[in-house]
């Protein structure tokens, strides 16, 4: 006899649908998304996201960070729900998928209950969680940081971007500042639906990643103050070169990631140069490290070693420098029971899996701090994301949000 729901699947086509349609709103130059946080395109996304929840029966709450819930009632109101969801905003050279399909994904599970009549004793809560990138306002999973207690609200809203505008402002100017207090949510448990954002997946010919842990990380933003000059009459021995400093950080941090291997991943992505000139020699320089380990002790040996050469680099070239963390998480281990609900739904829907550790970070490795979390993955091409080249198959999408459905159904009780 089968289980409740055993056979159950979602609609792949119509999740594909979905994402084709989401991804028309902030396009990218190259045929990703562009659609960053808090701004008008970002408000576009969450608006054709709430039609789709109220077109579903969902109620939908909003909170003092903008994050959106969408609540399928249970039979036992008073249960506590089960939580779904991941976020739709997106890097400036974004893929389409990043985020995305763990928010479309939780909301094709309600489209598949609906058709089928099916009711869960728990309600079930699709979310869409604000500025997970932290790419326009550092640091990455903010909403949900506040939402784990990491953040206080008030900190949040006073983050700045390059252009010096607040994420508070921001987020009042474009209509999404809710008035629920952040974290008044209690959960049964999150699940998070997510491309695994690199190769092993697709290499190994897997269908689901079975996500035990994620990586930690630090964000450390540098910033290196030397003398602005001439590039033409400055004598070399004269110089004091903000950009070589950093030039030679850079390849520090290569160099102790590289000591850590294949347990350490380091780089850095955003740089500002000043005055920014072609003829100037860089007086100052601002720049974040982004280093990651699944490993405690090699995370923080990592920002200790990093940390020190910066020092004997500025002072061998005889310029300031400071160093401000600007994001930080530790090494996350997901909760046992809702990672074996993943193991067992990929089982029992006969995909391959395989247990994985998440290289990148995601709104669950906050949630896991408040709530038993866990996350599904599945492949992307060439493991490339954080890319507007990024692509998934339909095939991909369906398995994942089979096992995501299967996981939150089996969590939320369906009722005969
Ligand atoms: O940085 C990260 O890992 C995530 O993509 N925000
Ligand atoms: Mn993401
Ligand atoms: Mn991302």
């Amino acid at each position: 006899m089968a289980a409740p729901g055993e056979n159950l699947r979602i609609n792949g086509d119509r999740l594909w649908d979905s994402l084709v349609e989401m991804a028309k709103i902030g396009p990218g130059v190259a045929g990703g998304n562009n659609r960053q946080t808090v701004t008008d395109e970002d408000g576009e996304g969450r608006a054709l996201f709430k039609k789709w929840c109220e077109d579903a029966g969902l109620e939908m709450g909003l909170d003092k960070m903008g994050t959106m819930f969408a609540r399928r009632e249970g039979t036992d109101p008073d249960a506590l729900p089960v939580y779904v969801g991941s976020h739709l905003d997106t890097q400036p050279t974004g893929g389409k998928y990043d985020g995305v399909l763990g928010v479309l994904g939780g909301l094709e599970i309600i489209r598949t209950l609906n058709d089928l009549g099916i009711k869960t004793k728990h309600p079930i809560v699709v979310t869409n969680w604000t500025n997970e990138e932290g790419t326009r306002f550092a640091p990455a999973m903010l909403a949900s940081g506040v939402f784990a207690g990491m953040h206080e609200l008030d900190w949040a809203y006073e983050r700045t971007d390059a252009k010096g505008k607040k994420f508070g402002d921001e987020l009042e100017r474009i209509g999404w500042k809710g008035d629920e207090e952040v974290g008044s949510r209690k959960m049964k448990a999150f699940f998070e639906l997510h491309i695994e954002q690199g190769p092993i997946l697709e290499d190994e010919g897997i269908d689901i990643g079975v996500v035990t842990h994620g990586q930690g990380l630090w964000w450390l933003q540098v910033t290196l103050t030397g003398k602005e000059s001439h590039t033409g009459s400055t004598p070399m021995p004269k110089r004091r070169n903000a950009g070589l400093g950093m030039a030679r950080v850079t390849e520090l941090v290569h160099e102790v990631a590289m000591d850590y291997q294949p347990d350490a991943v380091g780089a850095i992505g955003h740089v500002e140069v000043y005055p920014n000139s072609r003829n100037v020699i860089p007086g100052k320089v601002v720049f974040t490290i982004d280093i990651r380990s699944p490993n405690q002790e090699v995370l923080d040996t990592m920002r200790a070693r990093i940390e020190q050469g910066i020092a004997q680099i500025a002072e061998a070239m005889d310029i300031g420098f400071e160093v401000e963390a600007v994001g930080h998480f530790d090494p996350v281990t997901f909760d046992e029971g809702c990672v074996k609900a993943v193991r067992d739904a990929a089982e029992r829907l006969g995909y391959s899996h395989r247990n994985i550790v998440s290289g990148a970070g995601h709104d669950a490795c906050w949630i896991n701090r408040v709530a038993p979390t866990a996350m599904v993955m599945c492949p992307c091409v060439d493991g490339l994301s954080h890319n507007e080249a990024e692509e998934i198959s339909k095939e991909w999408a369906t398995a994942g949000a089979d096992v995501l459905m299967h996981a939150v159904i089996e969590t939320a009780e369906i009722v005969e």
